[in-house]
């Protein structure tokens, strides 16, 4: 035995503690609720006795999950080195363990409300840690097991000294060990200031107090179907698009936009003066150009902010500028036309998202809302800089990816009942979904039902153009197998093609069909 099985085991703490030190980060960098250890000692205090939770608060007060966390971290370092002692014989038994650890550490994650697969990746980044480095480390340990003795082992002298080699072999071992240990140490202190920076951001955000109301749903909204997608759209299931990777965290103090390019006089707002600003509040749905015809990247909210018209009017527009480009903390940009900034509609640096400061997703602590235009070309979430300038001149993210300079918002519709593939009982059959053209508005929607005759559904209210609207339609339908297609028709009299187009250059076109089968009663 040229290694001992203390090495062994500690190859496998070694690289459990870097398993556990590359998830948290991971978890912290993609803003996931709880790292896996946590979100674990979460999961087993939801689910233990009454009785057992109690008596754990009793005894330690507020600090029942830190200890619950340190019992936890505590067991696993026990499967770790076993796990790495393991390794020694049966290596696919380490690979189990972990693999076991993983498997809990997912149950953990995915317990929680509202958990999407991503949320899973913190742990598939630990386990590969596991792996990979328990891999390295014992591979090091068997070329030193295989190295040739000093000398046989002999009654008197049972271990011979070691050779040289078998002394350098061991050290290069514990070199690598520890150099593992001190960059996961490191990389758990980088995911523990990501975090902070995220729970900073979180805690100004909750102490803002703007002036901004609350929405109150138009009751006119609802056209009362169920099954429908609510006309508002809460803020948490509201659809996200972005392309960044960490999610910029801005705390607003530290936040300021500048407004130049060609106008007669620069602006830079902090904040503070922004929110002084007299704000302006309207519903808005929100679209991406990548909705597919039926596809659900759609959302409508209350926002609030400031209109960019008067911050344009302060600053004086030059008469040849046509656009604004737009960029984010994080280097995102886009082109929007100076038109749709600037006409009677309510282009806003948004603050607030159903009356709550906008949540970071999103954009916070400032992001723009174009009503009528896609967000690719207009809804510049963490906006720091506005420059005023012509189209001629710039290219932006997306249209540099080949999509359009111009984004304006098409016209469609979506049926949300029944959904495809369900069954409903024949005879008189309710049909309802939703339909937007914003800022021209809906004037009319139509379904049919296996190519048959067009039937005008009900609308619910909309309190502006600028929103989706509810409809709802009854036809009577025979029992068996059919299709129901939907198309609108604007407040210009225009109505929606059934041309099919894909999303790319500048949005999906075409009629929403589903299929759906009648039974008989
Ligand atoms: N900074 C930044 N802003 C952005 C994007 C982005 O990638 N980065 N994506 C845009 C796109 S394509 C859309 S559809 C909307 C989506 O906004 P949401 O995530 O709040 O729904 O944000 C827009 N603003
Ligand atoms: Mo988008």
């Amino acid at each position: 035995m040229r290694t001992s099985n203390a090495a062994w085991s500690l190859a496998g703490v070694v690289a459990g503690g870097a398993g556990l030190a590359t998830s948290y980060l991971a978890a912290n960098l993609m803003n996931i609720r709880e790292a896996p250890v946590v979100a674990v000692a979460e999961l087993v205090i939801r689910h233990a006795p009454g009785s057992v939770a109690e008596e754990g608060i009793d005894t330690l007060g507020t600090a029942d999950k830190p200890v619950l966390v340190g019992v936890i971290l505590g067991i696993l370092a026990i499967l770790f080195a076993v796990a790495g002692w393991q390794a020694r014989r049966r290596w696919w038994l380490s690979a189990l363990l972990f693999g076991t650890i993983a498997a809990v550490g997912l149950l953990g994650v995915f317990s929680y409300k509202n958990t999407e697969s991503s949320d899973g990746l913190p742990v598939i980044v630990g386990l590969a840690t596991w792996l990979v480095v328990l891999f390295v480390l014992v591979e090091r340990l068997r070329r030193v097991e295989l190295l040739p003795d000093s000398a046989e082992p002999t009654e008197e002298q049972p271990f011979p000294p070691l050779t040289d080699e078998q002394r350098s072999g061991r050290r290069g071992f514990l070199i690598g060990a520890g150099s593992v240990a001190v960059v996961a140490a490191a990389t758990g202190l980088v995911g523990r200031w990501a975090g902070r920076s995220r729970r900073n951001v979180e805690k100004a955000r909750n102490l803002l107090r703007l002036n901004i109301s609350k929405p109150t749903v138009p009751a006119a909204t609802k056209i009362g179907v169920q099954g429908i997608t609510p006309w508002v759209t809460p803020n948490d299931d509201f659809y996200l698009i972005d392309t960044a990777v960490i999610v910029p965290t801005i705390e607003p103090q530290d936040w300021s936009i500048r407004i130049h390019g060609m106008v007669d006089k620069e602006l830079t707002l902090t904040y503070e003066q922004l929110v002084r600003r007299q704000m302006t509040e309207s519903w808005v749905t929100l679209n991406c150009v990548s909705n597919e015809v039926g596809g659900d990247l759609i959302g409508n909210a209350w926002w609030s902010g400031v209109r960019i018209a008067d911050l344009l009017e302060d600053a004086g527009v030059s008469p040849d500028a046509d656009a604004v480009l737009q960029t984010s903390q994080d280097g995102w940009t886009c082109g929007t036309p100076l038109e749709a900034l600037t006409d009677d509609r309510d282009a806003m640096l948004a603050v607030g998202m159903n009356g709550e400061p906008l949540p970071i997703e999103h954009g916070f602590p400032v992001r723009t809302i174009v009503p009528g235009l896609y967000g690719y070309v207009s809804a510049c979430k963490w906006v720091v800089d506005l420059e005023v300038t012509r189209f001629d001149e710039i290219t932006a993210f997306w249209t540099d990816k080949g999509w359009s300079e111009r984004g304006p918002v098409k016209m469609s519709s979506r049926i949300d009942v029944p959904r495809h593939g369900h069954d409903v009982p024949a005879g008189v059959v309710t049909f309802a979904g939703m339909a937007w053209s914003q800022h021209t508005g809906i004037s009319g929607v139509q379904v049919a039902v296996d190519d048959g005759e067009w039937h005008s559904a009900l609308l619910a209210g909309v309190p502006s153009t600028d929103t989706w609207v509810q409809w709802k339609v009854t036809v009577n339908v025979e029992p068996g197998d059919h299709t129901v297609k939907v198309r609108a028709v604007d407040k210009t009299g225009r109505p929606q093609t059934g041309e099919v187009q894909d999303v790319l250059p500048d949005g999906a076109t075409g009629w929403h069909t589903i299929e759906f089968r009648a039974t008989e009663a």
